[in-house]
């Protein structure tokens, strides 16, 4: 069995990294790099058309770029970004499934931004034989997609591997994929490199299963547990077999529960796409065209430094503060939830209508505390009227927000206002930092007596 608590080494490299820590991801920047196009097995929940959907968002399709192109886009986004702390390689297929594109890349970063961690995201399949590549590298972080430890769910999940020329298929597959799995993930651990493990939650496959699964890795040394809601692409054979997503409050139950079970569980993740630049929640791949950058694009190390330390700072006075607060409160104080609009850097700034995910926090009325990411359809598309069924979507909106007592957001029409207060949902128009909002708003809705605090 492997410690759980970590060096203090490996405790200043999280503090970087916006997906290991929850506090650094509103300071600290990560960047994918779209080089890996081939998979090598086969998830019902995924359609190929698209990126690979174990750390992506369903649905995308991002271009492809060799490693000189990767290599230029980096360097180009690197001199800009100053905040970037991570460039990680998680698809849009699996980067293991296309080892000389991926570790070509990273010795390019290496060489070329050592300052940033590499960060690498894989289904597993093959980890084992690349561990010394990665260790060489000196990749610190991995993550792999374990959704089942068990061959009969897993047979569910994945209807075929294929490696060094054999195709598996059913149970067989299954139990190749975890064993190789669980055994990338143990020699990793063991080697001190910090392993996240993601799960997708399907309801009614593994499910009840994830808490096996969340013990089972934290024994082999995993750092961090990342369940994400099913969200099946378009073609794909759950879409035929007609799978649903998991309730919001059902995601939520289950990290309660893995969390109480010891394991240290993520519960900001964006779902990001293979090509996704900024915080996350933001993605500003668009803001960096290849085109657009110079042919050799120089890195300012020094001011790159700099610019951290002063970052760094202030996530550690954010820390202190938030430590100060939880050692101050009492067992038992009642709490808010709420849901917030965001389009990222930590500001409450996206409409109502324009929404596809809400923040949800919870507050004592001095501190704050991200719980979870809720995704939702958007309420207004953008064409005329909105989209065809507005009736419908705002239902489904009330009823993933049913446990919030506030929604905060830059604007908001009238029959959504009127619907969500009718709910119980008490809807706010705010504009800037999240966690002022949240105090604010929770002190002036007490006052004029608009909320129950206890609720939820
Ligand atoms: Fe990217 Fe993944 Fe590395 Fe993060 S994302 S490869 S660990 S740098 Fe992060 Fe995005 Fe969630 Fe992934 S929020 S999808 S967990
Ligand atoms: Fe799709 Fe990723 Fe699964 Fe491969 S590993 S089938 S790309 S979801």
């Amino acid at each position: 069995m492997q410690p759980t608590c970590l060096s203090d080494e490996a405790e200043g490299e999280l503090s970087r990294h916006p997906c290991y820590s929850e506090e650094a991801h509103r300071f600290y920047a990560r960047m994918h790099i779209p080089v890996a196009p081939a998979c090598n097995i086969q998830c019902n929940y995924c359609n190929r058309k698209f990126d690979c959907v174990n750390e992506s968002r369903p649905g995308v399709v991002s271009e492809v770029l060799t490693p000189q192109q990767a290599e230029r886009k980096v360097k180009g986004v690197a001199a800009q970004l100053m905040q970037l702390s991570v460039v990680g390689i998680a698809g849009p297929g699996d980067p293991l499934a296309n080892p000389e594109e991926t570790f070509d890349t990273f010795a390019r970063v290496k060489q070329h931004v050592p300052d940033v961690a590499l960060c690498l995201s894989t289904n597993g399949l093959t980890l084992y034989r690349h561990v010394d590549e990665i260790v060489e590298l000196g990749i610190r972080h991995v993550t792999i997609t374990i959704n089942a430890i068990d061959p009969d769910v897993g047979a569910a999940i994945y209807p075929w591997v294929f490696d060094e020329g054999v195709r598996y298929e059913g149970r067989e597959a299954a139990e190749l994929l975890i064993s190789r799995q669980l055994k990338g993930l143990e020699m990793l651990a063991q080697l001190g490199i910090l392993v996240k493990v993601n799960s997708i939650m399907i309801p009614g496959v593994n499910d009840h299963h994830l808490p096996a699964v969340s013990q089972r890795v934290k024994e082999l040394g995993a750092t961090l547990h990342n369940v994400t809601p099913l969200i099946i692409a378009p073609g794909s054979q759950y879409e035929q077999d007609g799978r649903k997503a998991p309730r919001p409050k059902e995601l939520h139950n289950l990290q309660e529960l893995i969390g109480r079970d010891g394991m240290k569980v993520m519960r900001h993740c964006r779902q990001c796409r293979a090509d996704a630049i900024g915080l996350l929640g933001q993605d500003r791949n668009r803001d960096f065209p290849l085109e657009a950058m110079e042919a050799d694009p120089v890195v300012n190390q020094e001011a790159r430094a700099l610019f951290q330390n002063d970052l760094d700072a202030k996530l550690r006075e954010r820390l202190s503060a938030k430590q100060a607060r939880l050692n101050g409160l009492q067992a038992g104080t009642p709490k808010t939830r709420l849901a917030v609009a965001t389009r990222g850097g930590d500001k409450v700034n996206q409409h109502f209508g324009h929404a596809t995910e809400f923040l949800i926090y919870d507050t004592d009325g001095t501190g704050v505390e991200l719980i979870g990411v809720r995704k939702i359809q958007a309420y207004c598309h953008g064409t005329a009227d909105c989209n065809g069924d507005k009736a419908v979507t705002l239902q489904e909106i009330i009823s993933i927000l049913s446990d919030c007592r506030i929604l905060l957001c830059s604007g908001i029409g009238e029959a959504p206002r009127a619907s969500l207060n009718k709910a119980g949902v008490l809807p706010l128009v705010r504009k800037g930092d999240i966690r002022e909002a949240i105090l604010e708003s929770v002190k002036y809705s007490s006052y004029f007596g608009n909320i129950n605090i206890s609720k939820g």
